[in-house]
């Protein structure tokens, strides 16, 4: 497969054509584009702790500190991938941010299927992949009251033009890219558009219509239902057979014993192809 990058495909985004295209009820109506920042989720928290509003994008070109959870770090070269965040200000209980990543998971996850001929897989809580390999990762760090969410930003990092040569070893086998995936660049201003729009569009629905409306659509990507799986933890671990997710976004298991636990936060190894 051809994977050749031409100058234009290392270009820039265009920003003016996405905020042209863009039709949404909230996300996206102020875009801060920057060529280089350390993480567009920091960038986005400062953003919002000085009155940032709700909808607010921020969009990097690259990264020096791109995050992942727990400290790790984002692989974030420039010009070839989307590196975003979202301010939100959601009207849920703080038990319920969860909700934020899997919503975010659905509206990546069907906008990945747009691009690509492939079954996209959404792996609990936080990654999407194609053929086992990670294409995007979501991070959503939340600020609280008690008993109310004063913002969260929604951060999201996608592999468009990220060719296997240009990755680092650390990520050479476990991730992949659109285009590595299809053997052809993506327009990533179009990517871009299509992702805020679904993100906007899926938010919508989490706030009108519940989750458990958007529960049913994060099912369909959900491959692992009925699999042993290992849930790696801070300070253990469980195996068991994945049966879903409830309410809060909890990734329910029947341990080996058969009693059902719900996982918080963990890491999910599939065991069985
Ligand atoms: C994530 O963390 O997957 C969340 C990544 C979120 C990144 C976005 S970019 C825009 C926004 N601003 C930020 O600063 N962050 C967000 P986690 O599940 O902890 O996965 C991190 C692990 O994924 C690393 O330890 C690597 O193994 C792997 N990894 C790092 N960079 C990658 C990349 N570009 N593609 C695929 N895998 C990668």
């Amino acid at each position: 497969m051809g994977q050749e990058l031409r100058d234009r495909d290392y270009a820039p985004l265009r920003l003016e054509e996405i905020q042209r295209g863009l039709v949404t009820e909230r996300l996206g109506k102020k875009i801060h584009y920057l060529p280089e920042v350390d993480s567009t989720n920091l960038y986005a928290r400062n953003l919002a702790e000085e009155g940032g509003l709700e909808g607010e994008v921020v969009i990097a070109e690259s990264q020096s500190r791109g995050k992942g959870r727990l400290g790790r770090s984002w692989v974030s070269p420039p010009c070839l991938n989307l590196y975003l965040s979202v301010i939100l200000r959601p009207k849920l209980p703080p038990l319920h941010a969860p909700q934020i990543t899997l919503m975010a998971a659905v509206a990546l996850a069907e906008t990945v299927q747009c691009f690509i001929p492939l079954p996209t897989e959404i792996k609990w809580p936080n990654d999407i992949l194609v053929g086992g390999k990670k294409l995007a990762g979501i991070l959503t760090e939340s600020s609280c009251d008690p008993g109310k969410i004063l913002f969260v930003i929604l951060g999201i990092g996608v592999n468009l033009n990220f060719s296997k040569e240009l990755m680092p070893e650390a990520i050479r086998e476990s991730a992949t890219s659109i285009m590595a995936l299809t053997g052809k660049p993506v327009n990533r201003s179009e990517f871009t558009l299509r992702l805020i729009q679904n993100l906007d569009r899926c938010y919508g629905e989490l706030e009108e219509e519940g989750f458990s409306f958007l529960a049913k659509r994060w099912a369909g990507f959900f491959r692992l239902k009925g699999k042993r799986v290992r849930v790696q933890m801070l300070e253990q671990a469980i195996l068991g057979k994945a049966m879903g997710i409830d309410i809060d976004g909890a990734l329910i298991l029947e341990d080996e014993r058969g009693f059902v636990q719900r996982i918080v936060a963990g890491e999910v190894i599939p065991m069985e192809a």
